[in-house]
């Protein structure tokens, strides 16, 4: 019998790879999805006929316990979120709601009608926010700087409450920022990327962008979704940093970017206020070294392949179609 996984989130960037990667795997898929009046099942298109989609919200805890109770699933990857840390200011409650309390709903679900599935709940990062320790490992403290930080904190903690109260084998992933041609458009590298590109095929001629001094650890989507599964594969449920542990600055990420195309940001980059934060989070850089010992788990794509791939991707989107905005 082929095993069966419940992946919320399965629209986004990572859902969409750990999808690909759990049908490699001779798994039966079930994608949650929410309903809206415009279809946007982009990431998923390739894959769609291979999926079992089931129609849910992490808002809506009926909708869990039925998905639960129908499907029986092994294990469930918790990716659903509302993900973009501005957005989380202009909607903090929502964020709460779906990123923090969303959690909850799901583990309540699965210890009410599936304990035995295996949990992983998508932690980030962006916990550890104000950074308390360099590099971050996983008994770094926590000081999230976003709404979106301390849903993601309330996430982890519920995840570890839940598997310490019920003896349920669920985990929490502390993944660093990782980036794919399939990366949403408002996420920093995804929107220089598109817009290196959009440049240099003429169809803009600037990038306006915020702060560029601060410094992340970019790993690569398709590596990162491959870490999710090993922790579940794991004897002891237990929780994991994922990381590359090498930071880089936004403006450097701009210089990777444009010398793609051999140009020089300097000439197309206008610093915007609009998309400074309220309150910033500096450095990250993690420490993945108990993934490593224990999973054997590596990354395997630099940050300058990944930019590459990136912009090589947009250029290619948008010269068949000048207007794509996906
Ligand atoms: P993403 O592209 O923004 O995808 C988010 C997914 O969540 C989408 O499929 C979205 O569905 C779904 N969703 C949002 N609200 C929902 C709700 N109320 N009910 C059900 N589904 C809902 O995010 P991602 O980059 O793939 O990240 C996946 C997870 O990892 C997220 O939890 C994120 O916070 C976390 N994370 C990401 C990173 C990173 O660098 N990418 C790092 C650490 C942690 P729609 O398509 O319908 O909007
Ligand atoms: O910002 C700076 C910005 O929005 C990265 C999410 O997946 O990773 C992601 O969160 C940095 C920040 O990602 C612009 O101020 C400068 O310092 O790409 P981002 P994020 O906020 O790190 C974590 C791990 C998650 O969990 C989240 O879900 O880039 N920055 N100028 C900019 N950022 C954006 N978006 N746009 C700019 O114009």
């Amino acid at each position: 019998m082929a095993k069966k996984a419940l992946v919320t989130g399965i629209t986004g960037q990572d859902g969409s790879y750990l999808a690909e990667f759990l049908l490699a795997k001779g798994y039966d898929v079930y994608g949650m999805v929410r309903r809206t009046s415009t279809v946007r099942y982009e990431r998923i298109r390739h894959i769609q006929d291979k999926l079992h989609l089931v129609q849910g919200d992490l808002l809506d805890q009926t909708s869990l316990v039925r998905a639960f109770s129908d499907i029986q699933p092994d294990e469930v990857y918790n990716l659903a979120a509302q993900s973009f840390v501005p957005t989380s200011w202009n909607q903090p409650v929502f964020t709460g709601d779906v990123t923090g309390l969303g959690a909850t709903r799901m583990l309540e679900a699965l210890h009410t009608v599936a304990p035995q599935a295996r949990f992983y709940q998508a932690s980030s990062s962006e916990m550890f926010g104000k950074v308390q320790e360099t590099p971050q490992r996983e008994t770094t403290p926590f000081y999230p700087r976003s709404p979106y930080g301390v849903a993601k904190v309330y996430g982890h903690w519920i995840t570890v409450n839940y598997r310490e109260s019920y003896n349920l084998f669920a985990v929490s992933g502390i993944l660093f920022n990782h980036e794919s041609e399939r990366r949403g458009l408002e996420f920093v590298t995804r929107k220089v990327t598109y817009h290196v590109a959009k440049i240099k095929l003429g169809l803009a001629h600037e990038l306006r962008i915020g702060n560029l001094e601060a410094k992340r650890d970019w790993g690569y989507a398709p590596d990162y979704v491959e870490a999710m599964w090993l922790m579940l594969q794991q004897a002891q449920p237990e929780d994991y940093v994922i990381a590359t542990g090498v930071t880089h600055t936004v403006q450097h990420l701009l210089d990777v970017a444009f010398q793609c195309v051999s140009l020089d940001w300097r000439n197309y980059a206008v610093q915007d206020e609009r998309f400074m934060r309220p309150a910033e989070v500096d450095l990250l850089v993690g420490d993945a070294s108990k993934a490593s010992a224990l999973l054997g788990w590596e990354p395997t794509v630099t940050f300058e392949q990944m930019i590459e791939k990136m912009v090589a991707a947009d250029l290619e989107r948008l010269k068949k179609d000048p207007d794509n905005v996906i």
